[in-house]
């Protein structure tokens, strides 16, 4: 942990003062800040960029969960989708002084400012879900995410392998500036780059989510319904809000026109098996455990690795069964 002296000699006082009480009084050190004692309450800071998706919940509850289990005091914020409130937010864990910080950053500029000033008060800043674009990477300690850009190349890739080379595409982009929105853009991009018979008619923003993945996809039928062949999500909120449009248009959804999705949530799954969604690309969001991981181990001293690598798979028709949806826990 970067600490800075005034927040050095701070510390060292409290851990003089935390031994001085444990020596006279036992078990009374709950919420002390300073770190090393068993007894410590770990208080933490989740900056969440909103809850805009399944995805998001289930993160937000992965979080959540992890902290009650591990008896750390947690404070959140839910961003509601706006960068200003989430920077807000990261300066108000840094008043309290927290001990950490967990932030899903909407979009990927516009952090180091803020993320220099936690630097400054000692306070370890962990990235969840979405990754950032700053000058100086020991601004944050590390981050925890899928490859997008191997997401969106694993779908790109299922296309082409099930279309023959051969589609004309509906693109569902997310967030404007998110990272997930950029690199699922980009692999997928790269992957059909060499593909003459693959074409996309328009890629628009549905923001990840139903309401708006449902919207964009009626505003884009009223152009291409006679031509689309398949549909590509960056999300399976968007996916879902694409079928209900493709059904309202007579079409039917997994046999005339493919989709394909990034998430693997249950809804999504669950559309998989019913054959109205034909490829999802798994993006785990159970990230709670590796969050306080993290920030136990810099809590210990121990150096992290900048990006620890989140594993996806995916899942079609193949490999996919009603089974394994009912029993998916979120
Ligand atoms: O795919 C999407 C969500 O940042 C990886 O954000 C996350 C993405 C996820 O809203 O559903």
């Amino acid at each position: 942990m970067k600490t800075n002296p005034t927040s050095m000699i701070r510390r060292s006082a409290l851990v003089l003062l935390a031994s001085a009480t444990a020596a006279l009084l036992t078990n009374c050190n709950k919420g002390d800040k300073a770190g090393g004692g068993s007894g410590d309450t770990m208080r933490v800071g989740f900056a969440q960029a909103g809850a805009e998706s399944a995805w998001r919940r289930a993160e937000t509850e992965s979080v959540k969960a992890e902290a009650e289990k591990r008896g750390i005091d947690l404070r959140f914020t839910d961003a509601q989708g706006k960068q200003d409130k989430q920077i807000a937010a990261v300066r108000d864990y840094i008043a309290q002084g927290l001990d950490g910080i967990i932030l899903a950053p909407i979009v990927e500029t516009g952090w180091d400012e803020v993320l220099g000033e936690a630097r400054d008060a000692g306070i370890p800043v962990v990235l969840v879900d979405r990754g950032v674009s700053v000058k100086d990477e020991s601004l944050y300690a590390t981050l925890i995410a899928s490859d997008f850009v191997s997401e969106g190349k694993m779908a790109g890739e299922w296309l082409v392998k099930k279309s023959g080379g051969s589609a004309k595409i509906i693109e569902l982009e997310g967030t404007p500036g998110a990272a997930p929105a950029i690199d699922r853009k980009k692999g997928f991009d790269a992957v059909i780059a060499g593909e003459s018979g693959m074409e996309i008619l328009a890629s628009q923003s549905g923001d990840f989510n139903i309401e708006k993945g449902k919207e964009v996809m009626e505003a884009l039928l009223a152009q291409h319904a006679d031509a689309v062949t398949a549909v590509y999500a960056h999300n399976d909120d968007m996916a879902l809000g694409a079928i209900q449009a493709l059904e309202a248009a007579g079409k039917k959804p997994g046999t005339e026109v493919t989709v394909i999705s990034i998430d693997g949530g249950k809804a999504a799954l669950g559309a998989l098996v019913e054959g109205k969604l034909n490829c999802v690309v798994e993006c785990l969001p159970l990230l709670g455990p590796n969050a306080f991981d993290a920030l136990e181990k810099i809590k210990a001293g121990e150096k992290l690795e900048k990006w620890q690598k989140v594993d996806d798979q995916l899942f079609d028709a193949e490999n996919t069964t009603k089974d394994f949806v009912d029993k998916r826990p979120y």
